[in-house]
Formats: C-alpha cells, sequence, structure tokens
C-alpha cells in the first residue's frame, strides 16, 4: 500500500536525521536532508463531507463542504479540491474545483440532475501528488432536471450547460 510505504519512508528519514544530528561528523549529509522536501502523504489525511439534510432536491444549487484534518484532527490545508459526483452506470457528472474556506474547509454549489443514489468522488491535490477518495454516497429525490442531464461544471459558469461535453 501507498500509505505504508509513505510512513516506512517517513521513519527512516526520522531515523536518519536523528542519527545524523547526534554526531556532527557528516556535515554534508545533514545539508542535503535539510533541503529536501517535506513528505506530504495526502493519504493519510481524514476526508469528511458535509451536506444539508438529505434527500437532497434535484435541480437545486445545493452547498457541499469538505473537510481535511490530520490524524490529531488538526485542519489540513492542500493546493487543490476537486469535488466530482454522478450515478453509477449512469453519465449525468456534477462537479467543480472546490473554494477554500477556514479551518481546512473546502466549499462548492452543484445542483443535481435527478433523484437517486449519487456517488462522489473528491480529488485533492498537492504540488504533484494528488489522490481520489470515492467513499461518500449523497441520496437525491425530485424531479429530472433534462438541463443537467449532459453534465455541469461550476468551473465553467459561462458554458451552456449540459452541452459542454458534447
Ligand atoms: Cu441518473
Amino acid at each position: 500500500m501507498l500509505k505504508k510505504g509513505h510512513i516506512v519512508l517517513l521513519l527512516v528519514m526520522v531515523l536518519v536525521v536523528s542519527l545524523i544530528g547526534c554526531n556532527n561528523v557528516k556535515e554534508d549529509a545533514v545539508g542535503e536532508t535539510e533541503e529536501a522536501p517535506p513528505v506530504v502523504d495526502l493519504a493519510s489525511i481524514k476526508v469528511t463531507l458535509e451536506t444539508a439534510a438529505q434527500p437532497i432536491e434535484t435541480g437545486v444549487m445545493t452547498p457541499y463542504v469538505v473537510s481535511l484534518a490530520d490524524e490529531q484532527g488538526n485542519p489540513v490545508e492542500v493546493d487543490s479540491v476537486h469535488f466530482y459526483m454522478n450515478m453509477e452506470m449512469m453519465n449525468h457528472p456534477t462537479q467543480g474545483t472546490m473554494q477554500k474556506m477556514e479551518n481546512g474547509k473546502y466549499e462548492v454549489e452543484l445542483p443535481l440532475a435527478m433523484e437517486g443514489e449519487w456517488y462522489t468522488i473528491i480529488t485533492l491535490t498537492k504540488g504533484e501528488e494528488s489522490t481520489e477518495m470515492k467513499e461518500f454516497k449523497v441520496q437525491a429525490t425530485g424531479e429530472k432536471f433534462m438541463e443537467y442531464m449532459k453534465g455541469y461544471d461550476a468551473d465553467q459558469p459561462d458554458a451552456e450547460q449540459g452541452k459542454m461535453h458534447n
């Protein structure tokens, strides 16, 4: 697993740094260690999805909030968070880049095209690393909204929604 590998790598780095730190013989090695980029372990971030009370009404712009925390529960920030929703065996995604709020929270408002169960894919990006999480389900109720049946992308507000993938 990626996560285990990162933990082992982190432990090895901590060990190496502390060993080198204890005897100042290898000064060159100390310099190299300090210049190395910090270890970013996106896989260890705890992701929580907050939505309005479910089922969510179709066709209504609805806020979705994702909060990110480290293993101690402290808020974490990444470079960007993307939120994608769709239904299994169907193709009418609703998606967008989330806006950064405070305390590790990110938000985007999206409409749903039809009732039923929607899955979510939350993508965290930091530097060149990114990780996808397909963990949460959302229930929707209401009429079918034809204008969203070909998809909605909050990142393209000027596009004619539902036709941008043609
Ligand atoms: Cu559907």
